[in-house]
């Protein structure tokens, strides 16, 4: 056995006899595994899988995708034509009034139900393609973008043109609301004219969604047009809600084996293997499932979820440099990424 226990693990382990056979019930088969190791260093495969067999193990491993913006509704937009700008939008249109923008007149309307110059796949060229808001008094524009499932966000993008014209890229804020839990966000401009909305670092962004609304947009170019901004495309990118591992420190030596998006309260089986592939458990609760891992897989430790996020720090020998682990979740039986060791 070189993937050795720190002492805060075997304190953590020894602390409540409770505890010990409560991880006996869940991980009878991982229990044999890792009693085992301290009989025979090497476990051969077949005698693994059966032990696996008996334990209750389970994958689902969430991947970053980029959701597709099906439908939006914008309430408070200005028809088009609205300072000689156009654009195109295939629902519901329902006129609130006629207001002006920095001296130009727009009619106010509600969109509702469809699609148009924000999801058709194209930045804009010019005025011409681009939808122009007022944003003043007598205008709040507001945002909602429906999605083809449910995502993560990491990020928004909010495109325009990069023509000479000085309103595109004038939003250095905005609002974004996701499960009912609005916060403000900078913008950052990467690309020309392109206010980027970084929600990766963000409670938002671990908050699964098939809505996302844009609202309080705030202005800060140097036009002078403080009353209005633009948007010819909104992209979003995809995160991941799931329960991840991180791995890090110095091998041989002390490795911290961090996680997030675990169950809360629950209890996390470290799993150790030799190289990245599949484990397929044959019977019980997950029977169908995989690891992703293969070659030596045994228990390292068992460890308390806390509050779904945290750490611990174990010794890690010379033979388990460059090999990997993986988290199991008790009770869910949802396994983590596989993390390589360093
Ligand atoms: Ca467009």
């Amino acid at each position: 056995m070189e993937l050795r226990h720190s002492d805060q693990f075997a304190v953590a382990f020894r602390s409540k006899i409770g505890y010990i056979l409560d991880i006996a019930r869940v991980w009878p088969g991982l229990i044999d595994i890792h009693n085992q190791i301290g009989k025979e260093r090497i476990m051969k495969q077949v005698s693994v899988l059966v032990a696996l067999a008996a334990c209750t193990l389970g994958s689902s491993v969430a991947l970053a995708q980029n959701p597709v913006i099906t439908s939006y509704d914008i309430a408070d937009a200005a028809r088009s034509g609205f300072g000689g700008w156009a654009h195109t939008y295939g629902g519901t249109i329902v006129d609130t009034g006629s207001f002006s923008a920095n001296g130009f007149s727009f009619t106010r309307a509600d969109y509702s139900g469809g699609s148009g110059t924000l999801n058709d796949g194209s930045e804009g060229t010019s005025a011409g393609d681009t939808q122009l808001f007022a944003n003043n008094a007598n205008a709040h524009p507001k945002i909602t973008l429906h999605l083809d499932g449910s995502y993560a966000i990491a990020s928004i993008t909010l495109y325009s043109f990069d023509s000479g014209n000085s309103i595109p890229g004038t939003i250095v804020a905005c609002d974004v609301t996701i499960g009912g839990q609005t916060q403000s966000f900078n913008t950052t401009e990467p690309t020309l004219h392109d206010e980027f909305i970084d929600l990766s670092n963000s409670p938002l962004g671990n908050i699964p969604t098939n809505t996302v609304i844009l609202d309080n947009f705030v202005w800060g170019g140097n036009n002078g047009l403080n009353e209005m901004f633009c948007i010819g495309e909104i992209g979003l990118v995809g995160g991941s809600t799931g329960f991840s591992l991180n791995v890090t420190g110095t091998c041989p030596g002390t490795v911290t084996v961090a996680w997030r998006n675990a169950t809360p309260s629950r209890q996390l089986a470290i799993v150790f293997g030799n190289n990245q592939g599949n484990t397929t458990i044959p019977t019980g609760p997950c029977a169908g499932t995989q690891l992703g891992v293969q070659g030596s897989v045994r228990l390292v430790n068992t460890i308390g979820s806390g509050s779904g996020s945290g750490s611990v720090n174990g010794g890690a020998g010379t033979s388990a440099c460059g090999h990997f682990l993986q988290l199991v979740e008790s009770g869910s039986c949802d396994t983590s990424n596989v993390a390589r060791i360093p």
